[in-house]
């Protein structure tokens, strides 16, 4: 179940490999400009000690290390604050006793109303994404996003990958790790994966396990939610000693923090098996908590169960509630493996919003998802994205 690998005769560890500074050559599409400029004095350490905020993923955590690595002041001094498993989340109470500081969201993607309370106690926002974004930004928030408004051709993975060219430096096994924790094995066709992987001495089909499992091992600390290991390791992989990649692969903690949650997480799906109820025909559901935050495996799961029924169901519906220590986290995910059903997964969006939830998701062939955070109000939103997808 956990593959065990050994390294071999491979080091793609090299003192050449750490940190090493993008050429001309070696970059895609320049970021230039006001926006990377602001990003890069928050960087030097000028406009006095900045706050992090970035996503729990390996991309997330990737992004948080790579600023810190490059980071010009005291990073001991860099407030490390990503959200506590939710999207949204409210920069008053994320960045309190931290206010009129410099903030850097890392792939994250707040909403307007975010984004103006981050204006108010924030003294400058900077937010580095690559998530698609159809709302209002509102002026005086600075945005380094060239995937805003989609990115058809795969330029831009991973948020570590713009922060990397917005910096002009990276790591990149690192920045490999970020794109493969965000695509998985779609990474194996992207070509900014294929060239960092070549720049980090690998090849990227081969030796694909590498940034693989140093994405798996950053990702078990979200699915453990362990908030404080979330604080920690930006902070402990971009220390002067460590190569951050190695260290995201080898660190013990990491790794049996990875078993565990493989074990948990059998048991896990063992409990979703059994709670299956189909409220209407072709509609798998499952309301189900659990100490894992992994809502989005239980959802896949409970789909390729609809799938195998004879005939396939079509749908698959999950309220789940992760109990983590530090905080209780709700969600609602719909799910199909239908295009022609895209439609009725667009009603279950509409369902949510009536709710006052903030639904987000891919509506594209091969993944057709309509989730939503729903603290507090999971069942409401168990019960009306059922009747969404019952009632014709
Ligand atoms: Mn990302």
């Amino acid at each position: 179940m956990i593959p065990v690998r050994h390294l071999r005769d491979i080091n793609p560890f090299r003192p050449r490999l750490w940190i090493m500074r993008l050429t001309g050559v070696q970059r895609g599409m320049p970021l230039e400009g006001e926006a990377v400029d602001l990003l890069k004095q928050i960087a030097s350490g000028r406009l006095g000690p900045p706050v992090l905020v970035y996503h729990w993923d390996a991309d997330g955590l990737a992004a948080a290390t790579t600023f810190m690595k490059f980071y010009g002041g005291d990073s001991e001094e860099v407030e490390l604050r990503p959200p506590r498993f939710v999207r949204s989340f409210s920069f008053k109470e994320l960045l309190e006793g931290a206010e009129n500081r410099p903030v850097v969201v890392l792939d994250l993607t707040p909403r307007t109303w975010q984004l103006r309370e981050a204006l108010e106690v924030a003294s400058k926002v900077v937010v580095v994404d690559h998530h698609y974004v159809d709302w209002e930004v509102p002026e005086g928030v600075t945005y380094i996003n060239p995937a805003a408004r989609g990115d058809l051709k795969g330029e831009w993975p991973s948020a570590t990958w713009v922060l990397a060219e917005a910096l002009g430096a990276h790591h990149p096994l690192l920045t490999a790790a970020s794109i493969v924790g965000d695509l998985g094995r779609a990474a194996l066709g992207n070509p900014v994966y294929a060239r960092v992987m070549r720049e980090s001495g690998l090849d990227p089909e081969r030796d694909y396990w590498i940034p693989e499992e140093i994405a798996e091992n950053l990702d078990s600390l979200h699915k453990a939610c362990k908030y404080q290991g979330l604080q920690w390791y930006p902070r402990l992989l971009s220390y002067p000693t460590v190569d951050p990649a190695k260290g995201a692969l080898e660190d013990v903690y990491l790794v049996q923090l990875r078993a565990t949650v493989g074990f948990e997480m059998e048991e896990l799906l063992e409990r979703l098996r059994s709670s299956v109820e189909e409220p209407c025909e072709g509609v798998l559901a499952a309301r189900i908590e659990g100490g894992l935050l992994a809502r989005g495996s239980l959802s896949r799961e409970l789909l390729s169960l609809a799938k195998a029924r004879n005939p396939p169901g079509s749908f698959a519906v999950l309220a789940y509630r992760a109990k983590c220590d530090c905080c209780t986290v709700e969600s609602i995910y719909a799910r199909t493996w239908k295009i022609e059903e895209r439609r009725r997964l667009e009603k279950v969006g509409e369902a949510l919003k009536r709710l006052g939830l903030e639904p987000g998701g891919k509506i594209q062939r091969g993944n057709l998802v309509v989730a939503a955070e729903a603290n507090g109000k999971l069942d409401e939103a168990y019960k009306a994205v059922v009747e969404a997808l019952c009632s014709g």
